[in-house]
């Protein structure tokens, strides 16, 4: 790509999609949305009027646009991969939301095509790779500041969900940051996963289980547990410890004040996942779209979105034969 600046097309204009529109406008450079769409035509109508561009009658149209170079997929988590195909066909940049597909097999199809065209058009929006936070812990590991890396106990704890959400969704949309970003800082794939039953939170608004506890075990036997809080919990909270054989590495909280008032010393909780992790949406995406002028994606990539549907499809199994179930991954090509 010769241009300097960067065409999206959006699909899906929810909250976080309504959330990148606003970043790829006012916080990204070089970038420009061109098109919105939505399943819903006024709200598509709405954001569109709002950023004075255009509302496409349709994915597909939007995707088929000359003026577009990448496509923002933020829609339902069960349109995902139609659209990613859809735009491969274009041979389109694709920035997906996770989960990049409901199925490892869709996903497996992608990484085909990606192969046969010669280059990764993929990145998947596992935007914890971008925290500072993580970061930080990684290059800690990596430099042997802890020596090796031998468990970490983890917590993920939301205070509400959306109306709708099942059991399952647990694993696909909220334990599906720890499947990814666990992996990454350890540089390590699974051998086998599990879900353990917990006594359950009165506080869950739905019938589904809540919370779950999932364990992985790394090909090199480390452990890691997740504890995850879908509902009710007291914030939004995200922990992580990463215990070596020299020293342990604790997940930083964002920045808050410090306050001493009314005879307590406090510090203050995020409530939601939009403003825990906004500096790291910023960079995912200014990363990504410089990435792609230079025509080189370096993010998470389809693979990294087929690691995570094979293990939350075995964690769901897991759950149900409340046995620890195996890990098996097709060979992973060259490009990734
Ligand atoms: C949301 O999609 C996220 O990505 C958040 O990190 C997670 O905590 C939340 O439960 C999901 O709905």
């Amino acid at each position: 790509m010769t241009k300097k600046i960067l065409r999206v097309g959006v699909i899906g204009c929810g909250a976080i999609g309504k959330e990148h529109i606003e970043r790829l406008t006012n916080v990204v450079a070089n970038t420009v949305v061109v098109a919105v769409y939505d399943y819903f035509e006024e709200v598509a109508q709405s954001v569109a009027a709002k950023y004075q561009i255009e509302a496409a009658p349709s994915g597909e149209a939007l995707i088929a646009r000359e003026d577009i170079d990448a496509i923002l997929i933020t829609s339902t988590d069960d349109t995902h991969a139609g659209y990613v195909f859809e735009a491969l066909k274009f041979k389109k940049y694709i920035f997906c939301e996770k989960p990049l597909a409901l199925t490892a097999e869709e996903c497996q199809e992608m990484m085909a095509k990606e192969v046969q065209i010669g280059k990764r058009l993929i990145q998947v929006g596992f935007n914890r790779r971008f925290d500072i936070g993580y970061r930080e812990m990684k290059q800690a590991i990596q430099a042997g500041e802890i020596g090796e890396p031998l468990l970490i106990h983890s917590a993920h704890r939301n205070i509400s969900q959306a109306a709708g959400f099942k059991t399952d969704y647990a694993i696909t949309r909220v334990a599906i940051h720890e499947i990814d970003i666990t992996r990454w800082l350890l540089d390590e794939e699974y051998e086998e996963v599990q879900v353990l039953t917990v006594k359950q939170s009165r506080k869950t608004s739905g019938d589904w289980l809540n919370p779950q506890l999932v364990m992985f075990k790394t090909r090199s036997g480390q452990r890691i547990d997740v504890e995850v809080q879908t509902d009710g919990a007291y914030a939004y909270d995200i922990q992580c410890q990463v215990v070596g054989e020299d020293g342990t590495l604790n997940l930083p909280d964002p920045a808050r004040v410090l306050k001493r008032a009314s005879g307590h010393y406090t510090y203050g909780l995020t409530d939601h996942w939009a403003k825990r992790f906004i500096d790291s949406y910023d960079t995912e995406f200014k990363e990504w779209a410089a990435s792609v002028l230079k025509e080189k994606l370096v993010g998470p990539s389809a693979w990294d979105g087929y690691v995570s549907c094979v293990v939350a499809d075995r964690l769901i199994q897991s759950r149900i034969s409340g046995e620890a179930e195996k890990i098996e991954l097709i060979e992973k090509a060259d490009i990734y």
